[in-house]
Order: C-alpha cells, then structure tokens, then sequence
C-alpha cells in the first residue's frame, strides 16, 4: 500500500528528503567489523550506516582531478623509463606551472596529481636522497623543482594538489632489500613537508622487478603511517585503503558501483590506538558491497572508486599523438560515466617538452567546459511540485521505498537524469526507475532504470516531452538516502559555425588579431570558456588587436569564428 504522506513544493535545485546533519551528528567512520551472529537485518542496517571518513567525504566532493604526468619520459618519448636514462635529458624550455593550473581550474578540475616520481625513479624535486632528479639536470642549472613550482601555482589559483610517488623504482640500487623502505619513506617524508598541503597519495598497483633483478616486499604500513601522520587530510589511492581503482584505465565506471566493500582487513593494527579516523586498512581481500557478498565477510568497508584514463592515447605527452586528444563530447561521455556512476574522475593532461599544456588540450577541456557549463544550469524539476509517499506496507528492508511525482506547468524535454544521495548518511539505493506520463495514452512509460546511485548517478536517454514525471525507489537498504533528483537537456558545443561574408574578415597576422570590414561594427572576443575579453565598437576598415598567445573565438557581425594567435 502506498501512501501519501506529504505535499511539498520546491524551487531549489535538488530535493532535501534530510535535513542538514549537525557535524555532531555526523560520524566519518568508515568501516564496521560484524560481530559474529549478527543476523541478516542488522547486517543490512549495519551496511545502509556506513559512511566515508572525513578525507573521503572531502575528496568525493571534488570530482574532477587532473593527472600530470610529465618527467624524462616526456623526453624520451616513452611511457615507461628504465631508469638508465641521463638526468642530462631533461631540460623543459617554458615548464610554466601556473599554465597547468589555470588550464585545469577553467576547466573545472578541482586537484592536481603530479608524477612526481615514475617508475623510472627520476624526482621531480630536490631529493637529498638520490642523484637521479632534476637537480643533476641542465633546467635552472640543476636549481629547479617542479614539485615546488606546482604547489606555489596551486596555492595561487587555489587548487589542491596530489602527489603520485611510484613504489616501483627501476633505478633505485636499494630496491628489493629493506634499505627501500626506508628510501621510499624518506622520499614521502620530503614531499609531505616540504610542499605545503597533500590531498592525495598515489601509490600505483605496478610492482616489477628493480636494477638488481630484485622484487622488492613494501612496508605499506609504515608508508601509510607516515601519510597518516604528515597529512592526516591526504587520502592515500590505488594501492592504499582510502580510494579504488576503478579497474581499468578507460574513464569509465560500472554502472552499479557500491562505495561500501564486503572486506577482510588483514592488518590495521599498526595504527591501533589511534582513531578511528587514522586508521589505513591493509585489505586481504574486498568484493562489491551487494547483498550477497556482505553476508559472506566480517568486515565492512568505505572505499570509494576512482577512474583515470588519459586524454591522449599515452600518460606521457607523445608528438605524434597531438591529433588524437579526446574531443570535448568524449570527455563529456567520460565526465558522465565516472563521476554519474559514482566515482571521481582523475583526468591525464599531460604537459609536452616545453612544460605547457599543449593547446590541443586546452581546446578539448575548454569544449568540454562549455559542454558541461550549457548542459547543467538549470534543473528542469526546480519549478515543479512534487507529491510524495513512502511505501509504508513494505516488507522488512527491501522493498518499494518511496515514489516521487512531479507536475510542471508545462512540458519539458529533457535526456539526462542526475541522482544524489547524501553519502554522509549512507549509500542505500539498490534500484530506481524513471517514467513519464503520455498523455495520449493516459498511460505512465518507462524512461530508464538503474540500480545503484552513491554520491552521484547520471543516466542518459532519448530526448521524452513530458509535463508529469515519476521517480521510483524501487529497492533500498533502510530509507533511501537521496538528497537531490534533477532533469536536464544536454547541450552541443556552442561554438558555432564560422559564417563567410565578403565583406568582413578576421584573421591573425605577427601575433595579433586583425578585422577588416565594411561600416562600424561590434567586435567581442571570448575564451575558449566564454569569458568576454574585449567587447566594443570598431570603425570600418582594418584593425588591430594585440592578444595573448591563445585561441580565442571572436565575433563580428555576424562572423563568429575561431582563431589561434
Ligand atoms: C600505470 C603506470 O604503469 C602508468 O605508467 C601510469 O602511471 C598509470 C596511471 O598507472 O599503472
């Protein structure tokens, strides 16, 4: 029996079925280890309030994280060094940091993850512990540190910044004995002191064999102690306990995706008498939290799932593979298919010779930016009422939740649905529907369905017309958690197409902009991300503009098109 138990009407953006939480009643312990004999219930209730620690809770929030990969590969035109190769190559001619930062920033990336140490063992800063680093190199006579010029850059732009430190060093002489370990420690050590705030360690799953044909056993617990002690906000990813691996290197998650694990914890016990919230997790072993599997392990985890991939087919920046960057609707699928199957996106922009982000990537973020910024403005349910009810009748804890119907004054169309819940409270939804009402038929159809939504669940379809519109929690673990429901129609890149006239021109000539035309006309220019940097009225015949290096699209009249200074 369902029953209607509110009438509510919204304007806001999202739909707050729970009010804000106090911070006293939040809890950020993000694991529960199952007293044996708990019965099937209590374990589901167990699951339904598990929840991110604080670090995750903070680094789901920022979505979009660019990767830099950039070292001697970058001048070796490789993608793996063996760790042979003379510091003597490295030598960038503008490495401009502050270029990356603000190409990420405009794109709406909120962290930067630099390799600052690849498998090749080559540091981008001034280690005291190797001569195998940019200080034996011939950029700012061996005075240089990339590390040190990203953070400045992104404490300028306030950006936060991630640090990725292979444990696979293919020219270390220490590595496979235990003299690594504490080599790596001292590397971390450096680069969690010297470089102001780390929001993320980066360890990769990589592990072959070192210069002396040696594998080397880590001491991940004395690595993650020491991150937990340095910087206790850093999540530590990948081969670490606080964010996944999505499990491949496409950009795309799965489309049911539970941040809760069914996990056997093999060791935390070096960091007992800690916190809860210092605790890092050796895991034995974890499968998807779905209800079979929490049945099955003593241990419930929070670990949540990141996906990375390149925007180039390479991590490194490649030449030949300038006219193959993912273009700006690619990025847009991804962007859907990582962070709207709840995941973070940890997208690879990789800085070429110079040290600058290469404008074919800029343009692509700058496409994807704008794809983004026309596709999510305005939420087409904010203006319409909704009747809610909660099935009251339902059987024990699954079962036909909650259903949402939604009036609009008028028909909209629209193609995406984006779903929230609010992870702080748990992850509860199993599966939910979609439906609209044709009114020709007085019948309501489906649209689409899915399972699980976590922090964020975007789901795409054909364009549907529709005035009343139905949201269905069709299973759940406890109440659903759902914090924010909204329809969108996407948008194209706004580009335009560029317009031949005979009689007006625009072109760039010795590192300026010139227009040619007629009679007294309008002339704006944009940045690739819409911003307006000249807008103003220019008399007939020949002008003039001195620009930044740059693209820009400009319009006259009646042209619009894009240029490159
Ligand atoms: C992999 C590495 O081997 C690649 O070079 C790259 O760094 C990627 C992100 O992780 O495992």
């Amino acid at each position: 029996m369902l029953m209607k138990i509110k009438l509510l009407i919204f304007l806001g953006m999202s739909f707050p079925l729970f009010q804000t939480l106090s911070a006293q009643e939040l809890s950020y312990v993000n694991y529960v280890h199952i007293p044996p004999g708990s019965s099937q219930q209590e374990i589901i209730e167990m699951a339904a309030n598990l929840t991110p620690s604080l670090r995750q809770y903070d680094w789901q929030q920022m979505e979009l994280i660019a990767f830099i990969h950039f070292g001697m590969n970058t001048f070796t035109n490789k993608e793996w060094g063996d760790g042979t190769e003379d510091p003597q190559l490295f030598n960038p001619s503008q490495l401009d940091a502050e270029q990356w930062v603000v190409t990420c920033k405009n794109a709406g990336f909120k962290m930067m993850i630099l390799t600052a140490k690849h498998h090749d063992g080559f540091c981008l800063w001034q280690s005291r512990f190797t001569e195998h680093s940019v200080k034996n190199s011939p950029w700012k006579n061996g005075q240089g540190d990339v590390v040190k010029e990203l953070s400045e850059a992104c404490q300028k732009y306030d950006m936060k910044l991630g640090i990725y430190l292979s444990p696979w060093d293919r020219n270390s002489p220490y590595f496979g004995t235990d003299a690594y370990n504490d080599y790596f420690v001292n590397q971390l050590t450096e680069l969690l002191t010297n470089y102001g705030k780390i929001n993320e360690v980066w360890f990769d799953g990589a592990n072959g064999e070192g210069p002396n044909g040696k594998v080397q056993v880590y001491d991940e617990a004395r690595w993650f102690a020491t991150i937990r002690k340095l910087q206790p906000d850093a999540v530590i990813a990948i081969a670490g306990p606080d964010v996944r691996w999505v499990g491949t290197e496409t950009g795309y998650g799965k489309e049911t995706e539970w941040s809760l694990r069914a996990a056997t914890i093999k060791n935390c016990a070096e960091l007992d008498g800690q916190s809860p919230e210092e605790k890092a997790f050796i895991l034995e072993s974890s499968s998807p939290g779905t209800l079979d599997n929490i049945m099955q392990e003593p241990s419930l985890v929070w670990y949540p799932v990141e996906a990375d991939v390149s925007i180039r087919p390479g991590w490194f920046y490649h030449q030949e593979e300038d006219n193959q960057v993912s273009t700006p609707d690619k990025l847009f699928d991804i962007y859907c298919s990582s962070v709207g199957r709840n995941g973070v996106l940890l997208l690879n922009i990789p800085p070429d010779t110079r040290g600058l982000i290469n404008d074919k990537d800029i343009e692509s973020l700058a496409g994807f930016r704008n794809i983004f910024t026309n596709t999510f403005p305005v939420n087409l349910l904010a203006n319409a009422s909704v009747s809610l009810y909660e099935n009251t009748a339902r059987q024990g804890l699954i079962g036909n939740a909650l259903v949402l119907e939604y009036t609009l004054s008028e028909a909209v169309t629209f193609d995406l649905l984006q779903l929230q819940e609010d992870i702080r409270v748990g992850q509860r939804i199993e599966s939910f529907k979609l439906e609209y009402e044709d009114e020709n038929e007085n019948a309501w159809k489906e649209i689409t369905r899915g399972t699980t939504v976590g922090y964020k669940r975007i789901l795409r379809f054909n364009p549907v017309g529709a005035k009343h519109i139905r949201f269905t929690v069709e299973s759940s673990r406890l109440f659903p958690a759902l914090s924010g429901i909204a329809l969108y129609k996407q948008t194209g890149l706004l580009t335009g197409v560029p317009k031949v006239s005979s009689d007006s021109f625009i072109f760039s000539q010795d590192n300026a902009l010139y227009t040619k035309t007629t009679c007294n006309s309008h002339l704006s220019v944009y940045d690739l991300f819409g911003r307006v940097l000249l807008s103003q009225t220019i008399p007939a015949g020949t002008n003039r503009f001195s620009l930044k290096k740059g693209i820009y699209i400009v319009v006259i009249n009646e042209i619009k098109q894009k240029i490159i200074i």
